[in-house]
């Protein structure tokens, strides 16, 4: 387990990262240049000003996330071969300076949805959530001015130029239905998985959050069969997976253990949180300890375990506790808290080998 910690960059992140050296067992941040739009080439200029930096603290650059994929690829237009060139020299330029993993997500229109950033929890600290009822008869535009409202600092994957067309977005998505979007994204796939393969890079997909659809609009990362179909695409060891057991865990049909024994093999990057899924399936993000949640973070964490498994791992969203102003699920404290309980657990199943 190579334990990494994400960070949006100098100026956009309320972290510094001076303070996430002082969490154990913290190897790598997980980056981006949040500042370039989907579609633009990230250049090796500004490629190594954010590495240089990353790296003086003793981190590695190991992984991005993401490179985010532009509309038109997902929407399957034609000026979408133009996009995808673009991403390929993205690629072969983060390879040079050895990055090894993209995170990036398939996902039209929203990365992940939720219907409030500061959702009050019982304990006083306040979480993500996502109100199923809300979303199902809500109008999009209505939640995204609500969920803005809330926070000056937006949603990874809300930038404001997508949500700038959201209107437009959703006419041209009434052409393209899962099928369509598979397809979209097998195109995508046959074309840049050569070039991640020559750069040393593994992709690595990162499931829809919430695991099903919303807004009438198509989602297919959902679920184990979603895996098999993925490789059916492609075989090649650059088409990989982001185990996210928060976001795949939000439908609780998915058993995020099996999930993890049968596939963490492919996920060379995972993200490991809790979520609480009430019975009317609406769900909040709770602290990364098992028991807070509905997801069996101790038994994700032994399958890992069980497996030897190398791959980059970072706790994910977070509570805002202590009175922490910080980005939505991105605060300092809380994800610290979980590191500690990742290691913890590793720490004791690799004792228990002995
Ligand atoms: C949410 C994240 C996602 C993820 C993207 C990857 O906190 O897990 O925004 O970064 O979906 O492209």
């Amino acid at each position: 387990m190579n334990m990494t910690f994400r960070w949006y960059g100098r100026g956009n992140d309320t972290v510094k990262l001076e303070d996430v050296k002082q969490i154990p067992n913290v190897k790598g941040i997980v980056w981006a240049l949040h500042h370039l739009a989907a579609g633009e080439v990230w250049t090796k200029e500004i490629i190594q000003d954010e590495v240089d930096y990353i790296r003086s603290f003793g981190f590695h650059t190991d992984v991005v996330e993401s490179v985010n994929v532009h509309e038109d690829i997902k929407l399957g237009l034609p000026t979408r071969d133009q996009y995808i060139e673009n991403y390929k020299q993205s690629i072969r330029n983060l390879g040079e300076v050895g990055v090894k993993v993209i995170c990036y997500n398939f996902m039209p229109v929203f990365d992940w949805t939720r219907t409030d950033l500061f959702h009050p929890l019982e304990d006083g600290s306040t979480a993500l959530y996502f109100d199923k009822e809300k979303v199902m008869n809500l109008d999009p535009q209505e939640l995204v001015n609500e969920v803005r409202a809330s926070s000056d600092l937006t949603l990874p994957g809300w930038e404001p130029e997508r949500l700038a067309r959201l209107s437009e977005l959703f006419e041209q998505y009434k052409e393209v239905d899962e099928a369509k979007l598979w397809d979209n994204l097998a195109y995508f796939l046959q074309a840049i998985l050569p070039v991640a393969e020559e750069a040393g890079i593994q992709m690595a997909i990162h499931p829809d959050d919430p695991p099903y659809s919303i807004f009438g609009l198509p989602r297919i990362i959902m679920g184990a069969e979603s895996y098999e179909k993925l490789i059916k695409i492609s075989d090649s060891v650059a088409n990989g997976f982001t185990f996210c057991s928060g976001s795949m865990g939000a439908d609780p049909q998915n058993d995020m253990v099996a999930i993890a024994e049968k596939y963490a093999y492919r996920a060379p990057f995972a993200h490991i949180r809790n979520v609480k899924i009430m019975e009317n399936g609406s769900f909040f993000e709770t602290s990364h300890f098992t028991s807070d949640g509905s997801i069996d973070i101790k038994n994700i964490v032994r399958t890992l375990n069980d497996q030897n498994y190398e791959g980059y791992v970072r706790p994910d969203h977070g509570r805002h506790i202590w009175g922490e102003q910080c980005r939505p699920g991105y605060g300092l404290y809380d994800r610290a808290l979980g590191i500690m309980y990742l290691n913890g657990l590793w720490d004791a199943y690799e004792n228990l080998k002995k």
